[in-house]
């Protein structure tokens, strides 16, 4: 016969077994949640590779996040956002050079340089910089950020890429989503959104400091789209095209990436 317990132990016996179900409910939780952490990690590396192309290759559910995740950020930080500006004086004097892919002195000579504009029908408009330099001038001074990690106040200057559009008649190009750009040589390019581009603060400079830009920075004319990390911000340019796709992109190729907003 079964031994008649005290309320007391009954109480006990009672919250013994809550203890026990609490235990296995969360050793039961943590092992579930471990096996799904598990399971997602399983999935994402047994995902198809991505073809490695326009962006570096990865896991396709991956990239499609990361896709995602860029269209949010273009919706939130688009055109209306203006980046930071700072007086005259407080301007670098001496500028910080980086890296000079495509920049070689070869087979370059500035005296002769002519920018190429690939319109939509194919036709290629060629453009000399004393034509450019006649045009509006804008300035701006504003914290150019590299993706490395330094970044400095800079004074570039040079004309509007929304003005150029307008004085070339490039209406039709400008319906199209994104501008490719490419050193002489074709051994940097870089490729950016049209809204972007189009962004009231996004230049082609060919002053830097009230002179003309030096060969190291870019001369005679480069981009400076302050919207866009250092790695955008092609120097020397010597092709402009459009499409809508995703023209090629020096460092998302090599896993950067592609739309490295600020
Ligand atoms: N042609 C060309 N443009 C380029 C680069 C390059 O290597 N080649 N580097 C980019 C990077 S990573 C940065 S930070 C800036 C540096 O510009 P700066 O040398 O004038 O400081 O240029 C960008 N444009
Ligand atoms: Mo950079």
């Amino acid at each position: 016969m079964a031994k008649k317990l005290s309320s007391a132990q009954l109480q006990e016996l009672a919250i013994e077994k809550k203890i026990k179900r609490r235990n296995f409910i969360s050793f039961s939780a943590f092992f579930i949640g471990a096996g799904a952490a598990f399971g997602g990690w399983k999935w994402l590396y047994n995902s198809p590779q991505e073809t490695a192309g326009i962006t570096a290759g990865t896991r396709q559910p991956l990239r499609r996040a990361l896709n995602k995740t860029e269209l949010f950020f273009r919706r939130i930080f688009s055109n209306d956002h203006v980046v930071k500006t700072y007086p005259k004086e407080r301007a670098a004097k001496v500028v910080r050079v980086n890296s000079d892919i495509g920049m070689s002195t070869d087979n370059f000579n500035a005296a002769n340089w002519q920018l190429s504009v690939v319109k939509k029908n194919g036709h290629v408009l060629k453009i000399g910089i004393e034509e450019i330099r006649a045009l509006p001038k804008t300035e701006i001074v504003y914290d150019f950020k590299c993706v490395e990690g330094w970044d400095q106040i800079q004074h570039w200057a040079g004309l509007r890429f929304v003005d150029f559009m307008a004085h070339y008649g490039l209406q039709e190009q400008a319906e199209m989503e994104y501008v490719g750009m490419e050193t002489p040589d074709g051994a940097y390019y870089v490729g950016l959104d049209m809204e972007s581009a189009l962004h009231p603060q996004t230049l082609l400079a060919y002053e830097m400091n009230d002179q003309p830009i030096a060969e190291v920075h870019g001369a005679p004319l480069r981009l400076i789209i302050p919207v866009k990390y250092g790695i955008k911000n092609l120097k020397r340019i010597g092709t402009i095209n459009f499409s809508n796709q995703r023209p090629r992109d020096y460092w998302a190729e090599q896993g950067y990436d592609y739309y490295s907003g600020l």
